[in-house]
């Protein structure tokens, strides 16, 4: 990992580290970025308006309020589509390096094909981008985060390999219309929750419940979509000094027995390696663990093929190695154990690893999200082992509650996750690069609809306005991004003034 070899270094790296310790401060690495984030369908509203074609997230929530907890839509949200100048003045007054955001892919094409370009959809975008630069802010661009044209969704969406053409050439659009001002993209995010939660499952749109079939096919499909959107960009677009790479969503593992490293390393594959091992690893293809087992159980399950699809050579080649960085997305943990299959359990459901949550780990306003700084150490440590020590950029993290602006405990859980992110570079050698906090502002929570915020900025939805009121734990990242420092937990909100 990182250059201990000289004493010299090793040396004043504990030095270092003890006294940044003592003093309950740590310093950020040099260029070290940090900024926030959102995803268009969570903020912007216009669901409708300035020519937006429909999403496959415009439908759910017309179509299935009840599966939306507040039976609530994003057909306004933030009305970031209107509010853009106010939330740039903010993300300004918060000094972050950069602000990472997604494009509605229905705005800028409203057929879903690239045979339309909205004008007004396009303009929207640049002129967000004009005014993230002119105050000093880098654009930090999402091509896909959840939100596809709801055409192609009746047509089979990730599960039809045509996305992968559909989406490259809308891929081609922005890079050719927003490429020349923006030097970070992000591809696709998270494709194991879209896949598992949207097509594997009904927890997400598109909601079809298609089991572990629809949720690798999904996966497969994604990859390569992503695959050939990197080379696109390599090979048509690419300035020097740019990057490109794709978001990955992976949660900790803490055994719950002693030396358990089975039950870490199976969990890790299957639900992160799965969608990374294919790009950041030496041999490429999906880990052998996942291939194998999977494969086995189909076989015993009766499954003429392994549930798994294959790639050819020709695809593990094309898909190893398209990501200039790695983008993690982190919450939270699990706890894991090995555990035999149950009786009556299907083969294709066994993956030899049980999951729960440990009571004593505090909790948030999400079931989900519970409070567990080590677990985001271990999988920083667990990444840099697997794939060679890759560029990291923590590009989500964050906690949700249900109220105020004297966000407290979300205070304390970001400190205590910077705090085992800064561990995991200063004393593991690991190298991560920038860090995101999940959200900007409160948003639409997908299917937790208003009740989860996530923000550090409040977001009144009762008011037609959309009010936006800093919490005070804009305050203490601001007092972060300003001295590039870790300050201990509660003392900055007090003595910094409001932006
Ligand atoms: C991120 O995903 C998203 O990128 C972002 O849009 C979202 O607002 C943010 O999280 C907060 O949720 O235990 O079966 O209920 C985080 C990925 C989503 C993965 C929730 C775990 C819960 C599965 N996580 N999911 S379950």
């Amino acid at each position: 990992m990182a250059s201990y070899s000289f004493l010299g270094v090793t040396v004043s790296f504990i030095f270092i580290i003890t006294y940044a310790f003592a003093n309950d401060t740590l310093h950020f690495p040099k260029d070290f970025l940090l900024g926030t984030a959102t995803a268009s369908y969570q903020i912007e509203g216009a669901w409708n308006e300035s020519g937006k074609g429909e999403s496959i997230w415009d439908e759910y929530t017309h179509n299935r309020p009840n599966f939306i907890r507040d039976h609530s839509t994003g057909d306004v949200a933030c009305d970031s589509y209107h509010k853009y100048k106010e939330d740039v003045q903010l993300l300004s007054n918060l000094k972050v390096d950069f602000y990472r955001f997604s494009i509605s892919w229905p705005r800028v094409l409203p057929t879903g094909y690239a045979n339309v370009i909205n004008r007004e959809g396009i303009n929207y975008y640049k002129n967000l981008i004009n005014e993230l630069l002119a105050k000093g802010i880098e654009p930090f661009v999402t091509l896909y985060h959840w939100d596809h044209p709801e055409i192609f969704e009746k047509m089979g969406g990730w599960t039809n390999e045509m996305m992968v053409e559909w989406i490259s050439d809308y891929a081609r659009v922005i890079f050719k219309e927003l490429g020349p001002k923006v030097k970070y993209f992000i591809t696709i995010n998270e494709a194991a929750v879209f896949c598992d939660e949207g097509y594997g499952r009904n927890d997400k749109a598109p909601g079809k419940n298609l089991g572990s079939t629809g949720k690798y096919l999904c996966m497969h499909n994604a990859l390569k979509a992503h695959a050939k959107i990197y080379h696109i960009y390599d090979e048509e677009f690419r300035k020097p000094g740019d990057k490109i790479g794709i978001d990955a969503a992976c949660s900790g593992a803490i055994a719950k027995h002693l030396n358990d490293t089975t039950a870490i390393d199976l969990h890790f594959q299957f639900h992160c390696g799965w969608a990374v091992h294919p790009i950041f690893s030496k041999t490429g293809d999906y880990p052998e663990v996942m291939k194998t087992h999977i494969a086995e159980n189909s076989r015993l399950d009766g499954y003429p093929r392994s549930l798994l699809p294959k790639f050819s050579p020709t695809w593990v080649n094309y898909i190893k190695g398209t990501s200039d960085f790695f983008a993690l997305n982190h919450y939270t943990s699990v706890r894991v154990e090995t555990v035999p299959r149950e009786e009556g359990q299907r083969w294709y459901q066994f993956s030899g690893v049980k999951e729960s949550l440990d009571p004593s780990w505090p909790g948030s306003a999400s079931s989900w999200l519970k409070v567990v700084p080590q677990g985001f150490r271990e999988i920083i440590n667990k990444i840099a082992k697997e794939y060679d020590n890759p560029p990291l950029y923590i590009m989500e993290n964050g906690f949700s509650d249900e109220c105020c602006t004297s966000d407290h405990s979300r205070i304390s859980y970001l400190h205590s996750y910077i705090k085992a992110m800064l561990l995991a570079i200063y004393e593991d050698g690991c190298n991560v690069k920038g860090y995101t906090i999940w959200s900007f502002l409160d948003n639409f929570e997908w299917l937790a609809g208003y009740t989860e915020r996530f923000g550090l900025v409040y977001v009144n939805f009762t008011d037609s306005q959309r009010t936006r009121t800093p919490k005070l734990s804009f305050n203490w990242y601001k007092h972060i991004i300003e001295t590039r420092k870790l300050t201990s937990t509660f003392d900055s909100p007090t003595v910094i003034n409001v932006a």
